[in-house]
């Protein structure tokens, strides 16, 4: 298998607005980043994906943006990105971007002219004289009415978010010069942002019914996309050192190796959330109770089916997604499940991720007002839940368990005001459990889940197995443990975890001749698996 420093190094992801805050406005900033770059090398980091930190009106905090090639005043501006790409190379920490191309602002210059119809860029984005039943991600109407052009256009997501036309070539001429910018910048890679969706059904025929996403069939991994992604790989992203992940929705293993085989010169690897549907019926909003298999089923579908083909990631959280451990794991066995769960998680084939928070097990928050929530992705569920005649009652259970304002909560960097993220009350609430929960007081404990993840990331570079061996499944029906095997011709590492707050007992032990290099507790029976047990063995 083809080696790549891509598939060695731990990333991880820092949403801007919520890492470290320093010039005192509430808001993190790129100036804030710099200063923790000695903390990033600590825990062991090799990549650095960066959320978007372009001009935006901040409508969806920075997914939707106003110039793809200057930096919003609030995080700083191109000298501060300059010398973010700088300190971080000093170090050996490469950086990938956000590249949001599926869609810009409404804000952003192609999308006025293009309401004008001002040359090439009139069709830079899909316009029609009537709109599509099309439902959009953010809930609602997936097309809207601009009075100036007096056309309908279309936005996926929010209204100040309309779809580029990537039919058009003009377009993406554009977009690979942009690229191409920030690649002679010094960048080391992009996560594309919702890639599999740029390729529309240009005929726009009437979307067919659904629950959620009506008309998802006209533009989810549509033919064109693997033909605008090859042409990208091979116009720009080929002639540099560096990487692309794709964040794809609703996308199976046999996609997944289509969009990452190396034969194919598309993208290096993708995203994908088949196991976040582990804790809900395939929309986020309707929960269900989470059970060990509904995890382990699509992991598991996922290593066995795009090993050796293509390239996995391996993430449980992001800024999208809710604390792992208060879907996976325990509050009352917190520590023990986080480390479960990590190491569950990247003893797996693929490159993993980790999400700014997730190494010092933060949780999710529990706002009682929505005011309190600043998603835009929550009011507008809440808005659409709300005519649906859900009770208010109802939605704020639903809010707190899912909002993506779970995960965009300040970083707890200590246990002085605001978490030491700003001396300013941060632009959302910093989680009251900051004061158990932060960097200062786990860096000094060699037991907390800090230093387990140190200790992960260390592993991951004594045992070339871990990254480049193979992966079964052991006892895949289990319903409590998750077991599995890497190996290659000389080496063979076993991880067992315990997902459940009980005991297990197992029924034979079959590891004395391997050598335990990892676990979450000090003690190990070889029959017994305490809660939320988590052990690697080697030999
Ligand atoms: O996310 C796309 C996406 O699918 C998520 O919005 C997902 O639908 C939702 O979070 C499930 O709750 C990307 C970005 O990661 C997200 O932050 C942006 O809001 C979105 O695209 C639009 O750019
Ligand atoms: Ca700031």
């Amino acid at each position: 298998m083809e080696k790549a420093w891509y598939k060695e190094g731990i990333v991880y992801q820092i949403y801007p607005r919520s890492f470290k805050d320093s010039n005192n406005d509430g808001i993190g900033d790129i100036k804030g980043i710099i200063e923790k770059i000695p903390y990033l090398k600590d825990l062991g980091v090799a990549i650095v994906w960066l959320s978007p930190v372009y001009k935006s009106p901040m409508e969806d905090n920075g997914y939707d943006i106003s110039d793809y090639q200057d930096i919003a005043p609030v995080f700083g501006d191109l000298s501060d990105m300059k010398k973010l790409i700088k300190e971080l190379h000093k170090v050996k920490i490469k950086l990938v971007m956000d590249l949001v191309i599926n869609h810009s602002s409404s804000e952003h210059d192609w999308f006025k002219k293009s309401v004008k119809r001002v040359g090439k860029y009139s069709d830079y984005y899909h316009w029609e004289d009537k709109p599509r039943n099309w439902t959009g991600f953010f809930g609602g109407k997936a097309w809207s009415y601009n009075e100036e052009r007096k056309q309908y256009y279309l936005h996926l997501f929010s209204k100040g978010q309309p779809d580029l036309n990537w039919d058009n070539p003009e377009l993406r001429s554009d977009i690979k010069k942009m690229i191409t910018y920030w690649l002679e910048l010094g960048v080391d890679g992009f996560r594309c942002d919702v890639i599999n969706l740029i390729a529309k059904n240009n005929l726009h025929p009437r979307g067919r019914k659904r629950l959620i996403l009506t008309g998802r069939e006209h533009y989810l991994s549509y033919p064109n996309l693997h033909k605008y992604l090859h042409e990208l790989n091979r116009d720009v992203f080929s002639k540099y050192d560096c990487f692309t992940v794709g964040e794809t929705v609703f996308v199976s293993p046999k996609d997944g190796v289509l969009l990452t085989s190396p034969k194919r010169k598309e993208l290096d690897m993708v995203f994908q959330f088949e196991h976040m549907d582990a804790d809900n019926y395939f929309v986020k909003w309707f929960i269900k109770k989470f059970k060990p298999m509904n995890l382990k089923k699509p992991l598991s579908n996922w290593q066995n089916n795009v090993n050796e083909k293509g390239w996995n990631t391996l993430f449980l959280e992001s800024h999208d997604q809710p604390r792992s451990i208060n879907r996976f794991g325990s509050l009352a066995f917190h520590d023990e499940s986080a480390k479960m769960l990590a190491t569950m998680l990247y003893f797996q084939q693929g490159t993993p991720f980790i999400y700014q928070g997730q190494e010092i097990g933060m949780t999710n928050i529990s706002f009682d007002n929505l005011e309190d929530y600043q998603d835009v992705e929550t009011h507008n569920i809440y808005k659409l839940m709300r005519k649906m005649l859900f009770s208010k009652k109802r939605i704020m259970k639903k809010i707190k368990y899912v909002s993506r304002d779970n995960g965009r909560t300040p970083m707890q960097w200590d246990d002085s005001k605001n978490a030491g993220f700003s001396d300013q009350k941060p632009w959302l609430k910093v989680n009251p459990n900051y004061k158990d929960i932060n960097v200062a007081k786990e860096h000094l404990d060699k037991d907390s889940i800090y230093n387990y993840y140190k200790k992960i990331i260390k592993l991951r570079k004594v045992y070339p197995v871990i990254v480049y061996g193979k992966y079964r499944d052991i006892d895949f029906n289990n319903k409590s443990l998750f077991i599995y095997r890497r190996y290659d011709k000389t080496n063979e590492l076993i991880v067992l975890c315990n997902f459940t707050d009980k005991d297990y007992t197992m029924d034979k032990f079959e590891y004395k001749n391997h050598k335990l290099i990892l676990s979450n507790y000090k003690e190990n029976d070889d029959f017994v698996l305490k809660p939320y047990e988590a052990r690697v063995y080697y030999k």
